[in-house]
């Protein structure tokens, strides 16, 4: 075990502690992609709520970077905005490029290794007015362009990529769950671009190694645990799966080279194909999701969505905090043998009273499934500073950092502080959490 004579718990040397962004929820004026369109169409986002300014980071990244030093972080994953890069089909903008160069420069010289992801929800518009994410050979020329020109712009300063961001949520959420652009609700469609997104991660793969043979690639993929809501068998069977579908199919087609069941028909290559393009695994982990059987249909395939009765939630009943499900999700991602980071975890939680909790629950966990042998790399909390959340706007609150959009100010909340002293140590210390969080002591630390 990996204690101190402390009795501190931890972390292996090395260890990446930072935060998570996406271009569209803190650069600002993100005004070429689909999400843009969509904001402006009322009754699309909570409260009528655009992106508008967001954070900033277009224009002045940097202020928060210097927060991650303030607070100790030594990685942070974000996200590159392809309709900055390319805003017209084939024309590529060299002053985006070099943008996203002052950025991940600005993050080496405070000693924070960039983690890139290359599509992060947003496409640019005149690729979704193609349909594109549709069409298998479309979208795969078109990505692996794409690619080549980020990896040769910014493949001195990155080699830690992250094709794509969950690609479940993005091909449910926008085709089939109609709360995200295109807003479809045809699972047909649903499961067509599910299959080009593993496609296309696939493809950019190849394209990053070709460009780049030390480059380490992997995905984040957003994984719940499913449990079934009452012990009655059906609906543990209808949450076996749901797992099945949302959580799986992706590490069978990546890791296993065989299309789930429902991904099987119309897929555009064989799942062979597609084995072995994972350098590492990213967990994006939030809740457990508790699935009761509807024999009448529920939201789909007999199913529909539930939350345990009386459980913890965070705010807008976001979810429930359940530091466990990490645990089993991880065991299972642990039998790849590959490099795993925690790629996001979070929960909206305006006033603050439930993060440090959850932090320390959850970092609490990780540290045991590290000391049972499950190689997690690094934990990127979701997110620093508050953000623009999609179809939820501003009044979900991730941030470590509060930020009001209207004046762009920031204050450090206390969970901040807490995050700060866990990644300076790079242990979670009895004295931490005595400061921080003192009635979890026991919990932390039973003697
Ligand atoms: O804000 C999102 C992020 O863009 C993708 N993962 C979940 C986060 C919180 O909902």
């Amino acid at each position: 075990m990996n204690h101190n004579e402390d009795g501190a718990l931890r972390f292996p040397q090395g260890f990446r502690w930072g935060t998570a962004t996406a271009a569209h929820q803190v650069e600002g004026y993100n005004t070429n992609n689909q999400w843009w369109a969509w904001e402006q169409q009322p009754g699309r986002i909570a409260n009528g709520d655009t992106s508008g300014a967001a954070c900033d980071w277009w224009h002045n990244a940097e202020r928060d970077f210097d927060y991650m030093v303030q607070l100790c972080q030594n990685a942070h994953r974000l996200s590159v905005e392809w309709s900055r890069i390319e805003p017209q089909e084939g024309r590529f903008d060299t002053a985006a490029l070099e943008r996203y160069r002052a950025l991940l420069k600005a993050l080496r010289e405070r000693d924070i290794e960039p983690m890139v992801t290359l599509h992060h929800f947003t496409n640019p518009l005149w690729l979704e007015e193609q349909r594109a994410w549709l069409k298998a050979d479309r979208i795969a020329t078109l990505f692996r362009r794409y690619v080549h020109r980020v990896v040769a712009a910014l493949g001195d300063l990155c080699d830690l990529w992250c094709t794509v961001n969950e690609p479940n949520v993005y091909a449910v959420m926008s085709y089939f769950g109609a709360r995200m652009p295109p807003g479809w609700t045809d699972m047909g469609a649903a499961i067509t671009v599910m299959q080009n997104l593993l496609l296309a991660h696939a493809v950019a793969y190849e394209a990053l190694h070709e460009a780049q043979p030390s480059a380490r690639v992997g995905l984040a993929h957003h994984m719940r645990y499913f449990q079934g809501l009452r012990r009655n068998g059906l609906d543990g069977l209808a949450a076996r799966m749901i797992s099945g579908i949302f959580n799986d199919s992706v590490l069978l087609a990546l890791l296993h080279g065989r299309w789930h069941w429902i991904l099987w028909r119309g897929a555009p290559v064989s799942a062979r194909k597609l084995r072995g393009t994972l350098d590492w695994i990213g967990l994006n982990y939030y809740t457990r999701q508790r699935i009761a059987f509807d024999h009448t249909g529920g939201q789909a395939l007999f199913s529909t969505l539930a939350i345990t009765p009386g459980a913890i939630t965070s705010d807008y009943d976001f979810g429930e905090i359940y530091p466990e499900g990490m645990s089993h999700l991880l065991r299972q991602l642990a039998r790849y043998r590959l490099p795993i980071f925690i790629t996001e975890n979070g929960l909206p939680d305006h006033d603050d009273d439930l993060r440090p909790m959850f932090i320390v629950r959850h970092l609490r966990a990780l540290w045991e499934m590290i000391q049972l042998g499950c190689d997690v790399r690094g934990y990127y909390h979701w997110s620093l500073v508050d953000n623009f959340e999609w179809s939820e706007g501003w009044r979900m609150r991730f941030g470590l950092i509060e930020m009001d959009p209207r004046t762009q100010q920031r204050t450090l909340r206390q969970s901040a502080w807490l995050y700060r002293d866990i990644s300076r140590d790079n242990a979670i210390t009895e004295a931490t959490i005595r400061l921080h969080v003192p009635e979890l002591v026991s919990q932390v630390f039973p003697r």
